[in-house]
């Protein structure tokens, strides 16, 4: 066997190498790519800081008080009476309405709530604000998933209950719905990823190939 023809198996045999280490390098990126764009797919669909404030009472699951901290042209008083966006929790005077108002008390109560006020109607018969509501994080930031209306469905407070006269699709809760710009940013980084995979492929082969014919003529 030629020293030519050993150097040329033993390239084959090789693992990837530096084509691999490159290749590993960019599994963070990818990864943390997608999670990014988790965050974004998922904030997309809602205003989830139009207001926001601190909840002082809850009325039953579906209907708190907010003392507002954060001025919209909305907004009328320093307490607002806020009515949860398409869904319906049983009647304070029922047990499961009890239940439903202690967990709104449990989950919110002297916490500070972002809203989603509705862009259509705004208010309901009863004066009161309709709006989506969001958990506050650490960094005082909305959580945008899952919004409180939609925590109440899941634990078995409320149902479902759309109306057509506000801006909201409950739908939009489960579902992530991006808009077409966000479709765009999604397509571009991947598309952006897949480029850079590709050139780096195409340079380190074609060096493997260069250094292979070298040991063959060599
Ligand atoms: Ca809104
Ligand atoms: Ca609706």
């Amino acid at each position: 066997m030629t020293t030519a023809f050993r150097n040329y198996r033993d390239s084959l045999q090789r693992p990837l190498g530096d084509v691999g280490l490159k290749i590993r390098s960019l599994v963070p990126v990818v990864i943390l790519s997608s999670i990014l764009l988790g965050v974004v797919l998922s904030a997309a669909t809602a205003a989830t800081d139009e207001t926001y404030g601190i909840v002082t009472n809850t009325i039953d699951g579906d209907t708190i008080d907010v003392m507002i901290e954060k001025a919209d042209h909305r907004i009328n008083s320093g307490v607002e009476r806020i009515r949860l966006a398409d869904v319906d929790s049983p009647e304070i005077n029922t047990l499961e309405g009890l239940e439903a108002r202690d967990f709104a008390y449990a989950v919110l109560l002297g916490k500070r709530v972002f809203l989603d006020l509705d862009d259509l109607k705004g208010r309901d018969d009863y004066n009161r604000l309709v709006g989506v509501v969001y958990l506050c994080s650490e960094s005082d930031t909305p959580v945008p998933v899952p919004c409180f209306n939609r925590m109440l469905v899941d634990s078995g407070h409320a149902a479902v209950d759309n109306y057509t006269d506000n801006e909201f699709n409950p739908q939009d809760w489960w579902t992530a719905s991006p808009s077409d710009s966000v479709q765009g940013q999604l397509e571009g980084t991947v598309n952006g990823i897949l480029g850079e995979l590709r050139e780096l492929l195409a340079e380190e082969l074609e060096k493997a190939g260069r250094a292979i014919i070298d040991q063959i003529r060599g």
